[in-house]
Order: C-alpha cells, then sequence, then structure tokens
C-alpha cells in the first residue's frame, strides 16, 4: 500500500448525553480538521460501541440522532465530512472480528477503561466490553485512518490499535508483499490529543479528579451540549472550588484539580490558554471568575445547543445525513476490507 491518504477518522458512543468533554475532546478537533484540505475526514457515531453495555432500543437511536445534531450544529458539514452510524457500515463488524483474532487477551486485560468500568464485576461484563477496543481498531483501520483526534482517556487505545496494525503488519507479512501491497497493509495511525489551547481532559465538575462523563450519575457533573442557559448557570455556580483565590501563576493551580478544570474550559472556549486566563482573573475569588465563565458558555455553547434542538425537530433530515454519509463510507471501507480478507486467505 506504500503511501497512505492522510485521512481522519473519529467517533462517539451514542450512550449518553453529550457533553463538554465530548466537544472540547473531540467534536471542536473534528471542525478544525475539516478546515484542512489535505484531509479527508470521516465521523461516525458508534452506537455498535454503546452496546457493549446494556442500551433501551429507543433511547439509543434517540442519542445516535442526537450526536449527530452535535456534529452538525458545531459545524461539521455532510458536504466536507463523511457523517454516519457504525452499524450501518458492516466492515466495521466484520474487521473487528479479524481484529479479535490478532489481539491478544492479555492486551485488553490491561486496558484500564474496561478495568474501570467492570470494577469487580468483570465476570458479569459483557464480552463485547472487552473486546470494545479490538472494534475501535477496526472502526479506523476500515478506513487506513492516518490521524484520530481524541481526547486523553482514549489514549491507550489508540495505542491499541497501532499494535494491532503491527501485528497483522507482522503476521501476514509474506501475503501482503506477495499481494503487491508492499511492506505493510495497514498505517500505524496518530492520535491527535493536544490540539490548539483545548484541555485534553474536561473534568467531573462535583470532583475534579474523575473525568466528565456520560454515565456519571448526576447531572450537575456535567455540561451537556444543550444545556439552556439556566442550567449552565445552576451548573456552573455550584460547581466545586477551593477557598483561595485564582492564582497568577500555572504552578499556583498544582494540587487544584477543581479551580484548574474551570480556569482551562475558560480557555478552551475563549480559544486562549490557561496562563492568559490567570493573567485576566488571578488575585480574584471564584465567584467573580464564575460569573464571566457563565456569560462565556451561555455565548459560545447556548448556540450550539439551540441549534441541536432546533435539528433535532427534523428526524428525517438527520436519517438522511447518516444514510448518505454510510454510503459515502462503504466506498472507502469495502476495497480495504476486502483486501484484508484475501490476505488471511478468505475466499472472496
Ligand atoms: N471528559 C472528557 N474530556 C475530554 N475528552 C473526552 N471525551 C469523552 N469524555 C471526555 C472524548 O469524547 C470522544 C467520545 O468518547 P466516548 O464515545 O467514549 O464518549 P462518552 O461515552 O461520552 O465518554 P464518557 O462520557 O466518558 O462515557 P463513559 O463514562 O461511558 O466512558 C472521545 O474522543 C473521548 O476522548
Amino acid at each position: 500500500m506504500g503511501e497512505f491518504v492522510k485521512r481522519v477518522f473519529s467517533g462517539i458512543q451514542p450512550s449518553g448525553k453529550i457533553h463538554l468533554g465530548n466537544y472540547l475532546g473531540a467534536i471542536q478537533k473534528y471542525v478544525k480538521l475539516q478546515q484542512d484540505d489535505s484531509f479527508e475526514t470521516v465521523y461516525c457515531v458508534v452506537d455498535m460501541h454503546a452496546i457493549t453495555v446494556a442500551q433501551d432500543p429507543k433511547i439509543l437511536r434517540e442519542r445516535t440522532l442526537e450526536v449527530t445534531a452535535a456534529y452538525l450544529a458545531a459545524g461539521v458539514s455532510p458536504e466536507k465530512s463523511i457523517i454516519f452510524n457504525q452499524s450501518r457500515v458492516s466492515q466495521h463488524a466484520e474487521l473487528g472480528w479479524i481484529f479479535n483474532c490478532i489481539a491478544r487477551l492479555g492486551w485488553m486485560n490491561r486496558m484500564t477503561q474496561f478495568k474501570d468500568k467492570a470494577g469487580k464485576n468483570s465476570e458479569r461484563m459483557s464480552l463485547g466490553l472487552l473486546a470494545y477496543p479490538s472494534l475501535m481498531a477496526a472502526d479506523i483501520l476500515a478506513y487506513n485512518a492516518t490521524h484520530v483526534p481524541v481526547g486523553d482517556d482514549q489514549k491507550q487505545h489508540l495505542e491499541l490499535c497501532r499494535d494491532i496494525a503491527q501485528k497483522f503488519n507482522n503476521d501476514y507479512a509474506e501475503q501482503i508483499k506477495a499481494l503487491g501491497f508492499g511492506d505493510q497493509f495497514f498505517c500505524l495511525t496518530e492520535p491527535m490529543i493536544k490540539f490548539g489551547g483545548a484541555p485534553v481532559r474536561v473534568m467531573n465538575l462535583r470532583d475534579g479528579t474523575k473525568k466528565m462523563s456520560s454515565s456519571a450519575e448526576s447531572d450537575m457533573t456535567r455540561i451537556n451540549m444543550n444545556d439552556d442557559s439556566d442550567t449552565l448557570a445552576k451548573k456552573l455556580k455550584k460547581a466545586k472550588t477551593d477557598a483561595d483565590a485564582i492564582p497568577s501563576e500555572l504552578a499556583g493551580l498544582e494540587g487544584r484539580p477543581e479551580a484548574k478544570n474551570l480556569i482551562e474550559i475558560y480557555a478552551a472556549l475563549n480559544n486562549s490558554d490557561s496562563q492568559t486566563v490567570l493573567n485576566q482573573f488571578g488575585g480574584n475569588q471564584f465567584r467573580a471568575f464564575k460569573s464571566a465563565l457563565i456569560e462565556l458558555a451561555v455565548a459560545t455553547i447556548g448556540p450550539i445547543g439551540d441549534e441541536m434542538n432546533h435539528l433535532m425537530k427534523d428526524e428525517a433530515h438527520i436519517d438522511q445525513v447518516l444514510k448518505d454519509g454510510a454510503d459515502k463510507a462503504r466506498i472507502i471501507a469495502e476495497p480495504i476490507v476486502q483486501d484484508v480478507k484475501r490476505i488471511v486467505g478468505f475466499m472472496v
């Protein structure tokens, strides 16, 4: 295969409310990347990942529409990017199975996300939850995507994706060469974690040591992208801080995870950086800073939420975007997975 097309792939699970962590960790990067004409951009709603934990079918459908609405409302364009839902393109599942046979059980057992989610109940978790990173590798490599914009929480899964690509390239080296693909069939994908000024990990508003997450029980721990202004204000007013004033230097944020998180959120929403925010607010108490943060959040997230709610009223339109996107995605994934089948020795 030799030279790889510069191609971006990323996705979000429709498993909960779409929140500020998803926006700053992922969607904002999707929008920036699609403006760079040197990349092809492929963005997925990963519904097959969502069912690794139990989902109510009606809610899964609704959340799939909601994630798509969030993409569109934030500025991901169906003209510039491919937008689709994973289960519509069967190559993900086909390659996922092949990767289940490449990846080692020991690799999966080391994944911290599985350990965090399974806790002491790993025996009762679905096999799919354990195999999640292998399907994620298939999502990426069905497009031979060279770049994957994600939040910091996905770093380990991206490393595993590279391990799978490498092992496939090694295990089938002879066949890959014989079929004329050169030395490597799959590329070694680059994660794009730090990107512009955005924080790599947005933290829980009530506990700055945990990441902001759709599965946290309390809605007060996160900012949902379609929270209305009153809810945004309420959540940010009640966000945990500490008794000390805002420092003037970055070192003063050490050991203060909640303070650091709010400063980083402000910086990301204002397209600036933490030191610039500290230059402006250093010495102030959090009360004054929170008023400014609420104003900024309402001005930046508010319009996206309004547009999401507006788009959600037209289900047929969103579904058409996903269907058209799936047709375009298949054009890329089908020949790649067909070649993989020939490499492993399937009759095609
Ligand atoms: N807190 C976060 N900070 C930065 N980036 C984040 N992402 C998720 N949370 C944060 C990024 O969003 C993309 C989609 O990830 P996902 O499909 O795992 O999203 P999620 O289900 O919403 O993740 P959650 O909220 O953390 O859910 P649970 O609790 O189920 O794991 C990825 O690029 C991810 O990095």
